[in-house]
């Protein structure tokens, strides 16, 4: 009989054991999925965060182990172990066909930045949703919208539904978007008329060139920027053809990569006819500015004498913050700034922007991406490779690739760089 109660209590501590065994592994996976879900699964950005400064974005020292437990933090800033969390940058990596939980690992400190009026909103938004829907959707990076007026509810309330990191909004200072007081206006005005007649493009306004001067020089010291390292710029009405595999920001963060393009091309002349004796004064005044080793063959022939007019398009850039807000770009840019080429011709910031990565990066730290596939009119870049372009699920027109085009410079980033065209390059070539 005490033999055979001993059995009983014997059978409901083992029972009880293995309750305790269920529980815990039970809890267990909730705290990783909640992992999995930064924020608990909610979507961080509202309309209330409208006009409110961004929440602190240095890095936070945080561990990626303690993050997983860490449901109510947002992101990893910068500071993880990779190997834990690795990319999937090829089909035979883990996590390649998840395409659609949110992914684990570490985030850095990243935003999507947009320039926008309110009149943008319908045009932004199919933007947003081709990045959400491409990649955003798996990663939640925050996105920062800059105008030059007020954002208005609609603007607000639209784009904040479709972002799924958080939204914040910024209003341009005054002196971030007007004539410096060393710019002759009748003489800026003059040129405007003389564009007009030329029916240059944009030649005869006044915002177009308040917008190029704030793109090549105060976008990235907005307060609200301040808080982040890295930027992926999209403009209205653009297109994403083919799933984002992997975090661009980690790439450009992992790899040392300061600014990357995915298409690029020829400058109009008649908007830039001095830009390049402005640089070449920069150069002189500056050469501790200057990288070894750097692109200035793809934006000269005859090793600095005169531009050949090649440049990045600057609608599309993920680049580094820090370093547009180094005293290298800085000095270049109010170099420039003073010369008054925004003004008295219409300098662009695409060429600003490339011409700075040209002559003061290592060449190595300009990236081509050649998997994101992009649409900004008139031109496209759609991935080299029927293969890649399978695999990506890309649903744009190869014959419309503009890469391998005669006014594309996309050739030349590859010759100089000694990287070898993917295969099929020449096929595309007329
Ligand atoms: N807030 C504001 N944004 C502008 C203005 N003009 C252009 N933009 C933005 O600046 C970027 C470039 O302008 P866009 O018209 O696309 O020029 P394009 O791509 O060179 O033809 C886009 O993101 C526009 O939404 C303006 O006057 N105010
Ligand atoms: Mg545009």
């Amino acid at each position: 009989m005490t033999t055979g109660n001993a059995r009983y209590v014997r059978y409901i501590l083992v029972a009880f054991f293995m309750l305790a065994v269920f529980y815990f592994v039970s809890n267990s996976d909730v705290a990783t999925l909640r992992t999995e879900i930064p924020g608990g699964g909610t979507k961080g950005g509202d309309a209330a965060h409208a006009n409110q400064p961004a929440k602190g974005g240095e890095t936070d020292g945080s561990s990626p182990e303690e993050m997983k437990d860490s449901p109510n933090k947002d992101k990893i800033k910068n500071n993880y172990d990779a190997s834990e969390f690795p990319m999937a940058m090829t089909p035979n990596d883990p996590g390649w066909n998840d395409l659609t939980g949110v992914k684990g690992g570490p985030r850095i400190n990243a935003t999507f930045v947009t320039l926008a009026r309110n009149s943008d909103v319908w045009e932004i938004a199919k933007s947003i949703r081709q990045v959400e829907d491409r990649f955003n959707r798996r990663y939640n990076y925050d996105w920062v919208f800059l105008n030059d007026k007020e954002f208005d509810d609609t603007f607000k309330k639209v784009t904040t539904s479709l972002v799924s990191g958080k939204t914040h909004y910024g209003l341009i200072p005054e002196e971030h978007w007007s004539f410096p007081e060393w710019i002759d206006k009748d003489k800026a005005e003059k040129v405007r008329q003389d564009m007009k007649e030329k029916k240059i493009i944009y030649g005869d306004s006044v915002s177009y060139r308040h917008m190029c001067r704030f793109e090549s020089g105060f976008f990235f010291r907005q307060p609200l920027m301040m808080n982040y390292e890295y930027y992926w710029r999209v403009e209205p009405s653009i297109e994403l053809f083919c799933d984002i595999h992997y975090d661009p920001f980690r790439y450009m963060h992992e790899n040392n990569k300061k600014y990357s393009f995915v298409l690029s091309l020829y400058e109009y002349y008649e908007t830039i006819p001095t830009l390049w004796d402005s640089v070449k004064k920069f150069m002189k005044n500056h050469p501790e500015h200057i990288a070894a080793g750097n692109s200035m063959a793809f934006l000269s022939d005859d090793g600095g004498e005169t531009y050949n007019k090649c440049h990045f398009w600057s609608n599309f850039e993920i680049g580094s913050l820090s370093w547009l807000r180094s005293k290298a770009y800085i000095d270049y840019f109010e170099s420039l700034d003073q010369d008054g080429g925004f003004f008295y011709e219409r300098w662009g910031d695409a060429p600003v922007h490339s011409i700075a990565a040209g002559i003061m990066l290592p060449k190595e730290q300009i990236h081509f991406f050649n998997d994101i596939a992009y649409y900004h009119v008139p031109f496209t870049h759609c991935p080299t490779g029927e293969k890649l372009r399978a695999t990506l699920k890309c649903h744009c027109n190869p014959d419309d690739n503009f890469d391998w085009k005669s006014y594309s410079c996309t050739s030349r980033y590859f010759d100089i760089n000694n990287i070898e065209k993917p295969e099929g390059w020449e096929e595309q070539k007329n």
